[in-house]
C-alpha cells in the first residue's frame, strides 16, 4: 500500500468516527414537547391531569410519522392524549401566544408547525439546523376566541418522524403575555394523582413525587407542593410551582 493510499484509508477512518457519534446520539430515547403553555403531555407529567398512562414518564416521546393530525402521534399507548372528552385544563391567553419547547434531544429540524382545527396557522423553517435545548415561538391565533385545541408539530430533518404536542387554550380578548397564567396555582387541583409514596433523599429526575414529599437538592431541603413526575430541568430551584424551599 502506498503512503498516499495509507493516508486515504486513515482519513476515511477518521471521517467515519464522527458519523457513528452522530448515529448513537440519534438513538437516544429523549426528544421534546411543548412545556408551556402546558401541552396535554405536560399536564399529565405535572400531575394536573390523572389517569394519563405511561406518558407521565416521558412527555417528550410523542413521536410518530410526519403528517398526522392528532395529539398522540398515532401511538396506542398514548391514546389518552387524543381523547377530547377528557377535561383538559386550558391556559388563558391573548391572541398572541409564546410557545416554549423543551428538547431533551436536539434533533436537526426541518419545520415547526402549528395547527388549529386542521388549518396551519404558523410555520417556522429551521432548514435542517440543530435547535437549542429550549425553543420559543410566538404565534398569532388569527383572532380566534374561546376554547381552542392547538396542535404543534416538530418535524425532524433527518428522519421521517415528527413530535406532536396538543395545547388547550382559552383565548380571551386583550392580549398580554400568557406566561403568568400558566404558573400552576395551588387552588382547586387534585392532589392525589400519582401513586408513588413520598420519596425522601436526594432529588432525582424521572421520579413521581406526591404532595408533601421532601427532598434535598444542592444542600437545600424542599417540600413538594404539586404532584408531578420530575424531569431534567425541573430541579427544585427552577420550579417554584412544584417545590417549596424549607
Ligand atoms: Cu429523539
Amino acid at each position: 500500500m502506498s503512503l498516499k493510499r495509507k493516508l486515504a484509508v486513515a482519513l476515511a477512518a477518521v471521517g467515519i468516527t464522527p458519523f457513528f457519534v452522530v448515529m448513537s446520539a440519534g438513538t437516544a430515547s429523549a426528544h421534546g414537547y411543548i412545556s408551556s403553555p402546558p401541552s396535554r403531555q405536560a399536564m399529565c407529567a405535572q400531575g394536573r391531569v390523572s389517569n394519563c398512562g405511561p406518558i407521565v414518564y416521558e412527555p417528550q416521546s410523542v413521536e410518530g410519522p410526519k403528517g398526522q393530525n392528532n395529539c398522540h402521534a398515532g401511538l396506542s399507548q398514548f391514546a389518552q392524549l387524543n381523547d377530547d372528552s377528557r377535561a383538559w385544563p386550558t391556559t388563558q391567553v391573548g391572541n398572541s401566544v409564546t410557545f416554549n419547547w423543551t428538547l431533551t434531544a436536539r434533533h436537526s429540524t426541518s419545520t415547526w408547525q402549528y395547527f388549529v382545527g386542521g388549518s396551519k396557522i404558523a410555520e417556522f423553517n429551521d432548514g435542517g439546523r440543530q435547535p437549542a435545548a429550549t425553543v420559543t415561538h410566538n404565534v398569532g391565533l388569527g383572532g380566534r376566541t374561546g376554547r381552542i385545541k392547538l396542535l404543534a408539530v416538530w418535524n425532524i430533518a433527518d428522519t421521517p418522524m415528527a413530535f406532536y404536542s396538543c395545547v388547550d387554550l382559552q383565548v380571551g380578548s386583550g392580549g398580554g403575555t400568557p406566561t403568568t397564567t400558566t404558573t400552576p396555582t395551588t387552588t382547586s387541583r387534585p392532589t392525589t394523582t400519582t401513586t408513588a409514596p413520598p420519596v425522601g433523599g436526594t432529588w432525582a429526575p424521572n421520579t413521581a413525587y406526591s404532595v408533601g414529599s421532601q427532598v434535598s437538592y444542592g444542600g437545600v431541603n424542599y417540600r413538594c407542593i404539586q404532584a408531578h413526575t420530575s424531569l431534567v430541568g425541573w430541579e427544585p430551584p427552577n420550579t417554584a410551582s412544584l417545590w417549596q424551599r424549607l
